[in-house]
C-alpha cells in the first residue's frame, strides 16, 4: 500500500467517517460480489482530498447484512462497517432519509417521527464511531460527514478524546423553528458538539446552530467573524471550545476544466448533439432523483411554454438526467411516476416520431458522458425547492471554459451565494422560470459569455481542495482570522437564518 501514514498498529493519522464508502459492494447473480464507484456530491468532493492527503475511510458498503473486512482499494484503505436490513429501513431510509432530511429541506414533505428509527440511528452511529476510534492513530484529525452521522462527533469524543474532530453538514441546517420540531433536537446538538470544528455550507446555516446551541442547551456562543472559510463563531461547551464556521464546498475545477477540453470529450458533445436531432438548443437536467431538486418544476415550465407556442417544439430539446436514489422510500417512488407523467404529457403533445422532446434518463451514466453532456447544454436548468450547496451547478460552470452555455440557478441552493452572475430563479415562481428560460434562450451572445467568464472564475478559484484545505486548517487551528470571499459572501443568508 503507497502512500498512507500509518501507525505500528496500522490507525490512520487522517479517518474519513460518512455514511458510505467510496465505493459500493455489487452481488451478481452467481453469487460472486464486485466493488464499483458509489455516485453521490460526497463522494465527489471526498474523494480527491483523501487520495491527496492519504488516510481510512470508514463507512457503509452499500448493502445490507454483508460483513467485510477492512481493504485497500486503490490507495484507500476502507472500513466497512455493516448495516442489517433493519439498520438499512430504520438508520438510513427512516431516521436519515425520512425524518432528518425533509425537516432539514425545509419540511418540503412531513418529516416522520418514528422512536423505533431513532433508537436505531442512536445504535449504527454508535457502531461508526466505534469503527473510528479503532483505526485512528493517537492525536488523528477525524472528519465526520453529514446528518446520518450527527452523533459521532459526541459519542467518538468519549471514546477518544486525544483526537481533533470535525464534522461537517452537506445539507442545509435549517431555521430554528423548523428545527424545533425534532423529538431529539437536545440529543442532536450535543452529538454535533462533540466536535472542535462544525462546518456549514453557509454563514446562515452555522448562525442557526449557534442561536440553538445557546437558546437549547444554554451555552455561551460568541460571534468571531463574518465571512466564509473560517470560523464565524464558537460555542463554549464546559472547558471545550467548539468552532463553527461556513465552508462552502465545490468540486475539482481543474479536472473538469481539462477533461471538458479533451478531443474525445468535444468530439462526443457533437456527436450527442447529432444524435438529439441537431436542435438550435439543448436544455439539460442532472440530479438525483430528489423532490427537493425541483424537476418537477422545470418541466412544467418547459410544458406550459410549448403549449403556449413561446418554446419551438421543432427546434428545442431537454435532456433529463435523473439518477435513481432512495428507491424504497415512498415520496421517491412517487416522484418518479410524477416526472414520467410530466414528461409523457410533454412529448405526447409535442413531439414528432422519433423525436421526443424530453429525454428523460433514469440511470447514471458515466463521468465522462456526464461531462460531454455539459459541454453540448445550450442551457442547464438547475432549480431545487432546496440545497445544501448543488455540485451540478458549479461542475456545468468548471467545464464551460469555452464560455458557451448558460447556468439557471435557483435562488434555494448553497451555489447562488456565490455563483450570482448565473439567472437566479424562484423555482416557486413558475411565470419567473419560464419568463427566465425565455430571456436565457434569447441571450445576447456577448453578455452570455461575460456572465460564464464571471462564473468561471468563481469555480476555478474556489474549487474543493480549497475547500478542504480552509476546513482542516481551521480545524488544527492554523487558518488565520481572515476571511477569503467575495464581497457577495458578506450578505446575510435571509433564507436560514431566522
Ligand atoms: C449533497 C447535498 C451538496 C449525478 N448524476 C450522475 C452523477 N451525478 C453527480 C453529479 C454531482 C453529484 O452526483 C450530485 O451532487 P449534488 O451536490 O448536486 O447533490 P446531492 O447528491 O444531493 O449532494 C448537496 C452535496 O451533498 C455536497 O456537499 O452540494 O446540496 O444535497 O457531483 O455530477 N455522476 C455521474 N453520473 C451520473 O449519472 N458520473
Amino acid at each position: 500500500m503507497k502512500n498512507t501514514r500509518e501507525d505500528a498498529e496500522g490507525r490512520a493519522d487522517f479517518v474519513v467517517v460518512a455514511n458510505r464508502l467510496p465505493v459500493d459492494l455489487e452481488r451478481h447473480p452467481d453469487g460472486t460480489t464486485s466493488w464499483k464507484r458509489s455516485p453521490g456530491g460526497l463522494v465527489t468532493a471526498l474523494e480527491p482530498i483523501l487520495r491527496a492527503k492519504s488516510g481510512a475511510w470508514v463507512g457503509w458498503p452499500g448493502m445490507p447484512d454483508e460483513h467485510v473486512d477492512q481493504f485497500t482499494e486503490d490507495d484507500l484503505v476502507l472500513h466497512p462497517v455493516t448495516l442489517s436490513s433493519q439498520d438499512v429501513e430504520e438508520y438510513y431510509e427512516g431516521f436519515s432519509n425520512d425524518t432528518l432530511w425533509p425537516l432539514y429541506h425545509d419540511v418540503l414533505v412531513p418529516p416522520t417521527y418514528n422512536r423505533t428509527w431513532w433508537g436505531t440511528y442512536s445504535a449504527v452511529n454508535r457502531r461508526f464511531a466505534e469503527e473510528a476510534a479503532g483505526c485512528a492513530a493517537p492525536g488523528a484529525t477525524v472528519w465526520i460527514q453529514d446528518y446520518q452521522l450527527q452523533l459521532v462527533p459526541k459519542m467518538l469524543r468519549e471514546l477518544r478524546p486525544d483526537l481533533k474532530i470535525g464534522f461537517f453538514l452537506h445539507i442545509p441546517f435549517p431555521p430554528i423553528e423548523l428545527f424545533m420540531q425534532l423529538p431529539w433536537r437536545r440529543e442532536i446538538i450535543e452529538g454535533m458538539l462533540g466536535a472542535d470544528l462544525i462546518g456549514f455550507h453557509l454563514p446562515g446555516g452555522a448562525n442557526n446552530f449557534l442561536y440553538l446551541a445557546h437558546r437549547l442547551l444554554e451555552f455561551d456562543t460568541t460571534t468571531t467573524g463574518s465571512g466564509v472559510g473560517s470560523a464565524l463563531g464558537q460555542v463554549n461547551v464546559d472547558d471545550r471550545i467548539v468552532k463553527i464556521g461556513a465552508f462552502p464546498i465545490s468540486v475539482d475545477s481543474h479536472e473538469l476544466e481539462a477533461a471538458a477540453k479533451k478531443d474525445t470529450i468535444v468530439a462526443r458533445a457533437h456527436e450527442l448533439r447529432r444524435e438529439l436531432g441537431n436542435p438550435d438548443k439543448i436544455l439539460l437536467g442532472v440530479d438525483r432523483l430528489d423532490y427537493t431538486k425541483g424537476i418537477d418544476l422545470r418541466l412544467e415550465a418547459i410544458k406550459e411554454l410549448l403549449d403556449e407556442g413561446r418554446l419551438d417544439a421543432e427546434r428545442t430539446v431537454m435532456v433529463q438526467l435523473a439518477t435513481p436514489s432512495r428507491e424504497r422510500v415512498q415520496h421517491y417512488i412517487d416522484l418518479r411516476s410524477v416526472i414520467e407523467e410530466h414528461v409523457g404529457h410533454i412529448n405526447g403533445d409535442h413531439a414528432q416520431i422519433g423525436h421526443p422532446i424530453v429525454h428523460n434518463l433514469y440511470q447514471p451514466v458515466s463521468r465522462d458522458e456526464l461531462i460531454a453532456l455539459f459541454v453540448a447544454a445550450d442551457v442547464m436548468l438547475v432549480t431545487p425547492k432546496r440545497d445544501g450547496m448543488n455540485l451540478v451547478a458549479k461542475e456545468y460552470v468548471a467545464c464551460r471554459g469555452d464560455l458557451g452555455g448558460a447556468l439557471v440557478l435557483s435562488e434555494f441552493t448553497g451555489a447562488a451565494m456565490e455563483l450570482r452572475q448565473s439567472y437566479l430563479v424562484n423555482p416557486h415562481d413558475l411565470d419567473g422560470v419560464k419568463n427566465m428560460i425565455m430571456t436565457v434562450l434569447h441571450q445576447d451572445p456577448e453578455s452570455g459569455r461575460n456572465r460564464m467568464s464571471a462564473l468561471h472564475r468563481q469555480v476555478m478559484s474556489h474549487d474543493v481542495h480549497k475547500w478542504a484545505h480552509s476546513f482542516l486548517d481551521t480545524l488544527s487551528g492554523s487558518a488565520g482570522s481572515s476571511t477569503d470571499c467575495d464581497p457577495a459572501d458578506d450578505e446575510p443568508d435571509l433564507m436560514l437564518t431566522t
